[in-house]
């Protein structure tokens, strides 16, 4: 399909897949925010057994609502994992655009129409802290230098022309998401942002980038630990090796061995 025409498909409906563990005082007032910001787009909590009752938030939140939907998981399995549960949960009905978005607060619901009107010109759209008009607000210095320091790092082994690599909060074109073996992706923490960026920017998809304000959480803790830090640099470095071995074996000096050494 030409170009042009497959930017100026439908975008609508569209899901938000919002994961929550332990965000019982964020999901209410994120919703509502959502839904004035936007009142028709559809939001999936998936929710892995939160131990502080986040699911039965939801749950409440949803019979009131016909426009909230929750998935119930058995116990913590990582952010990954649960957004592919909910694109599952949105491939399987009929939904044209996927959005990633964090229960905490982080991400603006106010920023999200921006974020789908830039979807008519690309099939992954990413908000993102480090464009021009991107900010950070109250992010500890601490975060900020690892959020760098992992961007410049995949940007380095994986060469994808991103600047916020590992932002949560994104659209996503159904095609995009439909096409990729989402069986295959077992990355669990914020590499998991690297991972669905690469492949696809690899599957010839477009991606663009819009400026969003990322707000820190004023309430409930942060997930992020050192394992996952671990599982990104582990990961990366390994695909980057990939991609520089695929790079090596297409080049005609080295193909041109190949072949002298295969006739011998
Ligand atoms: N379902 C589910 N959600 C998770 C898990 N880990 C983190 N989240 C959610 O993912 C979002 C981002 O996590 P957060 O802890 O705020 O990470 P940070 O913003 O990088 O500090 C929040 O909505 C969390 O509740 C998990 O294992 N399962
Ligand atoms: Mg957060």
């Amino acid at each position: 399909m030409a170009e042009g025409t497959r930017h100026r498909a439908a975008t609508d409906p569209v899901l938000v897949v919002i994961p929550t563990y332990n965000e019982r005082d964020n999901l209410a007032p994120l919703l509502q925010r959502l839904h004035t910001a936007l009142p028709t787009v559809h939001a999936l909590v998936v929710d892995d057994g939160s131990p502080d009752g986040t699911g039965e938030v939801a749950d409440k939140l949803a019979d009131d609502d016909p426009r909230i939907h929750v998935v119930h998981r058995g116990g913590k399995a990582g952010l990954g994992a649960a957004y592919i549960a909910g694109f599952r949960w949105g491939l399987e009905r009929d939904y044209a655009t996927l959005v990633e978005m964090d229960a905490d607060g982080s991400h603006a619901p106010e920023d999200l129409p921006r974020v789908l009107d830039a979807l008519h010109g690309a099939d992954l759209v990413i908000g993102s802290r480090y464009v021009p008009g991107g900010a950070l607000v109250n992010w500890p210095r601490k975060r900020q230098a690892l959020s760098r320091l992992a961007n410049l790092y995949s940007r380095v082994a994986l060469g994808v022309p991103v600047n916020d690599i590992t932002a949560g909060f994104r659209a996503y074109r159904r095609e995009v998401l439909a096409g990729l073996a989402l069986d295959e992706i077992a990355s669990q923490g914020y590499c998991f942002q690297i991972d669905l960026t690469w492949r696809t920017a690899e599957a010839g998809f477009t991606v663009l980038e819009v400026p969003i304000t990322f707000t820190e959480r004023e309430l409930g803790e942060s997930k992020m630990n050192g394992s996952i830090i671990g599982e990104a640099m582990v990961n990366v470095a390994r695909w980057g090796l990939h991609r520089r071995r695929a790079q090596l074996r297409r080049h005609p000096a080295v193909r041109d061995l190949r072949h002298r050494l295969a006739r011998r």
